[in-house]
């Protein structure tokens, strides 16, 4: 069993059963993938990128599906969230803000997923699906702006049905109706601002699949097993958007990893 705390308030255990798999340098146990296709189980590389966190978080998910779609190859490092590890050393040295995830690359070490997605993009902008199309200066332009209209207007609501209608559940809370449906009411009118972008492109910078639509993956996955799904489907765009971002292959490898 292992545990998880969001946003600050310390939950009870999440059954999470991680398959491990030792490794030879590092006292303890540690998962490492490879983004190629290649049987199950996962291969044992030396990858130089690392991260710590657990997949269960949506955070971590975000970053775990940019190393996908990048095909590169790293270790996820569980970080024992039941036993505090995130607020102690050597975790906090990773983050100070103690949450995952935190991400090694060589000798650089970043925290907060939505950086850490950027930087996989950018440094591996060669490798893999290309999430920032670094050729195009306009649709770069469009493809912050989605970013941050992620980070400022979709995450701020969402992630917090996700939290009522999925965390609480599953960490013996209940759900506070009122909240929710103060929360939907807010998500609507998001999601009609997102209807109408998606009738001018296929996705939401542009006519390719972009960090931005991937930064959206982890939350927008919680709440497909929830009533909130209702308010993508009945957004035809939306609803066409949802079903061809939650279908990437890479995406569906974070989820797989949720099972193991
Ligand atoms: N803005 C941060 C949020 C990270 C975050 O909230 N992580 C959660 C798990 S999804 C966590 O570590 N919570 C523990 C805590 O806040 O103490 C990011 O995107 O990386």
């Amino acid at each position: 069993m292992s545990s998880i705390i969001l946003r600050g308030r310390l939950l009870p255990p999440l059954p999470i059963k991680l398959h491990l798999h030792p490794s030879p340098s590092h006292s303890h146990s540690n998962l490492k993938f490879t983004s190629k296709s290649s049987p199950s189980p996962p291969t044992i590389t030396m990858a130089s990128i690392k991260v710590h966190g657990v997949p269960m978080s949506t955070a971590t998910m975000r970053v775990l599906a940019a190393l996908y779609e990048k095909e590169l190859d790293f270790e996820l490092i569980p970080v024992d969230m039941r036993a505090g590890a995130h607020k102690q050393e050597p975790f906090v040295s990773l983050n100070p803000f103690g949450q995952i995830p935190a991400l090694e690359d060589g000798d650089l070490t970043l925290f907060e997923s939505r950086a850490i997605s950027e930087y996989i993009a950018d440094e591996y902008s060669e490798k893999g699906e290309k999430l920032l199309c670094p050729g195009c200066k306009k649709v770069k332009a469009l493809i912050k702006v989605w970013l941050q209209v992620e980070g400022q207007q979709f995450d701020p609501i969402a992630s917090k049905i996700a939290f009522e209608r999925v965390f609480k559940g599953m960490f013996g809370m209940t759900t506070d109706p009122a909240a929710v449906q103060e929360l939907e009411g807010k998500l609507v009118k998001v999601l009609d601002i997102y209807e109408a972008r998606l009738e001018k492109s296929e996705f939401l910078a542009c006519d390719c699949f972009t960090l931005a639509d991937l930064n959206h993956l982890p939350v927008i996955h919680y709440l497909m097993g929830t009533d909130s799904k209702a308010l993508f489907e009945s957004r035809p765009k939306v609803s066409e958007w949802v079903k061809k971002i939650t279908a990437r292959p890479a995406w569906a490898k974070v989820v797989d990893l949720q099972k193991q």
